[in-house]
């Protein structure tokens, strides 16, 4: 009798967004192959993942990418060990969680280092690590809050379910640190840390660093996980050159957000090519439709994006566009929206 092909997760060691399907998979003891792949070099990835992110899972002659939609697809498929509680509010905690740290933390952070990529060392390796420091904190606060009170083994029960699969590869991927705020005016005891009396100061063990390059340059040895240099000497070169200079124009950060809302929707047009139906995936609206519509309403009406590049989601936004719900919930028609 042959046996079903394992699926394959396309993946990275280091990416965290890898490391939240193989816990669901290791969870749900699916055996399956492990291909490393990096998009920048793998040309044939893209073949995979139109959006040439990792992580992608193949199973079979299905193949679905984006730790969510993969993990929420391992539910389905996989009844052993739930990731989703059947309880509401529980169900709910999770989702939340899981989202939180997929759409408000790491892409945020990303742009940490992306825009190193992009820019070429605008961003010095301090502001990145800023960048990345504050949506991490941000968005980890924001889960405190919602676990407040908590006092349960995991995230929202005593056994391990989605929330934690997406939280424990972001504590990991974070430096966990603690904040002591201080003015060096008028707190005595700070020149002991830092005899120029200048913040930040980072105090390791018995390591004390100051100077915010120094501190930078410590963590990049310390914590290799988000690397911040090149190993390219002339892009490395670039970014500590790049110390200090200033922060974008709005100009330069419409490019960028052109940039990656080009990147996307080319992938979709891709992952709908040869779309015949009314609406993304059928001829009723789905679950792809509502996040596909603010995206593209977003692109035309705030971002100058030329919809005529992505004929697929024109069509679509047109079609979107005669659905009561959808006109409902435009941004115009909000109580709180300007008049103008
Ligand atoms: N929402 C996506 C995000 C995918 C993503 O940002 N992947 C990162 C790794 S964690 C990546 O591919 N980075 C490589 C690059 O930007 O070239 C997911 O959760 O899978």
């Amino acid at each position: 009798m042959a046996t079903a092909a394992k699926p394959v997760l396309y993946n990275a060691w280091i990416s965290s967004c890898s490391h939240r399907v193989r816990i669901a998979l290791n969870l749900k003891g699916v055996d399956y192959e492990y291909k490393s792949v990096n998009p920048r070099t793998d040309p044939d990835y893209v073949k995979i993942n139109p959006l040439n992110y990792i992580t992608a899972l193949q199973d079979g002659d299905i193949i679905v990418s984006d730790s969510l939609a993969i993990t929420l697809y391992l539910e389905d498929k996989y009844p052993k060990h739930p990731l989703l509680p059947k309880d509401l509010k529980r169900k709910a905690l999770n989702l939340q969680i899981a989202n939180i740290v997929c759409s408000s933390i790491q892409p945020l952070q990303a742009q940490g280092y992306a825009i190193i990529g992009v820019r070429g060392g605008r961003l010095s390796p301090d502001e990145s690590l800023q960048v990345i420091q504050y949506y991490i904190d941000k968005g980890f606060r924001e889960i405190e809050k919602i676990l407040e009170g908590c006092e349960t083994k995991y995230a929202t029960g005593d056994d391990v379910q989605l929330g934690d699969v997406f939280l424990a590869p972001q504590i990991y991927a974070g430096v966990d640190y603690e904040y002591k705020s201080v003015n060096p005016r008028t707190d005595p005891d700070y020149e002991k840390i830092n005899p120029m009396k200048y913040i930040p100061a980072l105090v390791d063990g018995d390591i004390v660093i100051s100077d915010s390059l120094a501190i930078s340059l410590y963590l990049e040895d310390k914590y290799p996980a988000h690397p911040l240099l090149p190993k390219d000497p002339k892009r490395k070169a670039l970014n500590l050159q790049g110390l200090h200079e200033g922060s974008m124009s709005p100009d330069e950060s419409l490019q960028i957000v052109q940039r990656y809302t080009d990147k996307g929707f080319r992938a979709i047009e891709k992952l709908l090519d040869g779309c015949e139906s009314k609406y993304a995936t059928g001829d009723d609206v789905q679950l792809g439709d509502v996040f596909l519509e603010p995206q593209i309403h977003a692109g035309i009406n705030r971002f100058q994006i030329d919809m005529s590049k992505y004929p697929i989601l024109g069509r679509l936004h047109d079609a979107y566009m005669e659905i009561p719900a959808f006109q409902a919930a435009l941004p115009k028609n909000q109580p709180d929206a300007p008049s103008s």
